[in-house]
């Protein structure tokens, strides 16, 4: 297998694996970190860090539709975020608020479809009108889906499942011997998400090596991409990076190269 390379500008030595648009993961998934370590970096509050990543999801969806990517699940709220001071949840509960107040148009522009896994009931009551007049206002549009997970976890997801498959059982309506991996992923939140319910790609940003409670079910046979960027300093270049390192690694699901 040979990558194909395009030459650094000025430096016929070095060169830079560029990317095959026709082997863009249909399903990338990011947990967006680092915001609050960007902030201390320049001495500004956590919460700038919040404000600018905002604007880094807005960049990053226009630019992961553009490259053809199907799905993309970000991670914006994990149900262990609660345990962070009240002031950062405060304003973390409003960023739904503001994003849908600057970016909605944006988005419909660009055809990307809000989507959202996750306990939104426990959430302020104007964050999950803002959630759900995002995912009315874009369910026109039948480009990129850009899955937001806010108040997510995948432990519970799983244990969700787990209780509706056990009631279908217990009410005749299904035999235990009919639970397999299909029905079990059926009950999982990414169910919405069809064909593309399972990440190809995972990326997570500001150098921890973790996947948090992340989409435990999907990420099987996920490719991971760590990288040391803080969420705010992620770039179109860096997204292109991290799809590129995706591309040259080969990918055998456990089975035979062939
Ligand atoms: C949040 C900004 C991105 C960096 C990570 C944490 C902070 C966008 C949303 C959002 C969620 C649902 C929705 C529309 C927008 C969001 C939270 C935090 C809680 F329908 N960014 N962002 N939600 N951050």
């Amino acid at each position: 297998m040979f990558a194909k390379f395009k030459k650094n500008q000025g430096d016929d030595s070095a060169k830079q694996p560029i990317i095959d648009r026709n082997k863009i993961p249909a399903h990338i998934a990011i947990i967006m970190d680092g915001n609050g370590r960007w902030a201390n970096q320049r001495h500004l509050p956590r919460v700038a860090g919040h404000k600018e990543g905002m604007q880094t999801v807005k960049k990053i969806a226009i630019a992961a539709s553009q490259l053809g990517v199907k799905v993309l699940s970000l991670y914006a709220f994990s149900t262990e975020n609660w345990k962070r001071p009240a002031d950062e949840v405060n304003y973390l509960m409003q960023l739904p608020v503001r994003f849908f107040q600057t970016f909605v148009p944006d988005l419909i522009k660009h055809n990307v479809r809000v989507s959202v896994m996750g306990d939104i009931t426990k959430l302020p009551v104007a964050t999950q009108k803002a959630v759900n007049d995002a995912i009315k206002d874009t369910s026109e549009c039948n480009g990129m889906v850009l899955n937001f997970a806010l108040n997510y976890g995948g432990r519970a997801e799983i244990v969700e499942a787990i209780q509706q498959l056990a009631q279908l059982v217990k009410d005749e309506q299904l035999k235990i011997s009919q639970i397999d991996e299909s029905t079990v992923a059926e009950h999982l939140m990414t169910n919405q998400l069809g064909e593309f319910e399972d990440p190809e790609l995972i990326i997570r940003t500001s150098g921890e090596q973790r996947i948090s409670n992340f989409m435990l079910w999907q990420l099987a046979y996920s490719e991971f991409v760590f990288v040391s960027e803080h969420w705010p300093d992620f770039n179109q270049q860096s997204l292109e990076n991290a799809i590129i390192e995706y591309q040259g690694r080969h990918r055998r699901f456990g089975g035979l190269q062939n």
